[in-house]
C-alpha cells in the first residue's frame, strides 16, 4: 500500500496553548509528511508494500532501518494526532476502572507516564498499552513502538506521547516535564477509551 499523511482531526491551532500552532504545523506537515514519504520510498518494490501499517510494525525485524524508523514514525504520529483533542472529555467507565486497578488513580497514571517520558534519554515515546487485558506504561526509543517485537515494551498502544524535542522545543525549550504535564489538558479520552475496548 502507498501510505498517506492523515489529516489532523482538528485545526492546527486547536491545542493552544498546550501545543502551539507552529509546532503543530511543522510536526504534522513536515516531520510526519517526511516519515510517510521516506516510508513509501523505503518499501517500494518490496513485499512490505503488501502489508498494512500495523502488520508492518509487528514484522518490523524483517526490514531495514529506513523502514523501521519511517514506518514507526508514520504509525506513532498517526496514533498521536488521534489521541489528542481540544475537548477531550473523560475516560470511559471501563477504562477508568482499569486505570484505577493498574495505577491507583488517574493522577497515578499521569505520574507514571510522565516519569517514563522524562526518563527516556534522547528521543522516543512514552506509551499506555494494553498487555494481556491490563494497562501498562512503558517507553521506547526513536520511532519504535510496543507493536514491534522484542523491545521490553509490549502491548497494544492506546495512548502515546512524543518526547522528541521537535514535539515541544519551540514552546517549552528544555522543559520536557512542563510539556508532559500540559499534554493531559488535550487528551482525547473518547478515542483512548475506544482503543482500550478494541485492544481487550
Ligand atoms: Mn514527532
Amino acid at each position: 500500500m502507498t501510505h498517506t499523511l492523515p489529516s489532523l482531526p482538528y485545526d492546527v491551532a486547536a491545542l493552544e496553548p498546550h501545543i502551539d500552532t507552529t509546532t503543530m504545523q511543522i510536526h504534522h506537515g513536515k516531520h510526519h509528511q517526511a516519515y510517510v514519504d521516506n516510508l513509501n520510498k523505503a518499501i517500494a518494490g518490496t513485499d512490505a508494500e503488501n502489508l498494512s501499517l500495523e502488520d508492518l510494525m509487528k514484522n518490523i525485524t524483517k526490514y531495514d532501518a529506513a523502514v523501521r524508523n519511517n514506518g514507526g514514525g508514520h504509525y506513532n504520529h498517526s496514533l498521536f494526532w488521534s489521541v489528542l483533542s481540544p475537548n477531550g472529555g473523560a475516560p470511559s467507565d471501563s477504562l477508568m476502572a482499569a486505570i484505577n486497578e493498574a495505577f491507583g488513580s488517574l493522577d497515578g497514571l499521569k505520574e507514571k507516564l510522565n516519569d517514563a517520558g522524562a526518563k527516556r534519554f534522547g528521543s522516543g515515546w512514552a506509551w499506555l498499552c494494553v498487555q494481556n487485558g491490563k494497562l501498562v506504561v512503558c517507553s521506547t526509543a526513536n520511532q519504535d513502538n510496543p507493536l514491534m517485537p522484542d523491545l521490553g515494551c509490549v502491548g497494544t498502544p492506546i495512548f502515546g506521547v512524543d518526547v522528541w524535542e521537535h514535539a515541544y522545543y519551540l514552546n517549552y525549550q528544555n522543559r520536557r516535564a512542563d510539556y508532559l504535564k500540559a499534554i493531559w489538558n488535550v487528551v482525547n479520552w473518547a478515542e483512548v477509551s475506544k482503543r482500550f475496548e478494541a485492544a481487550l
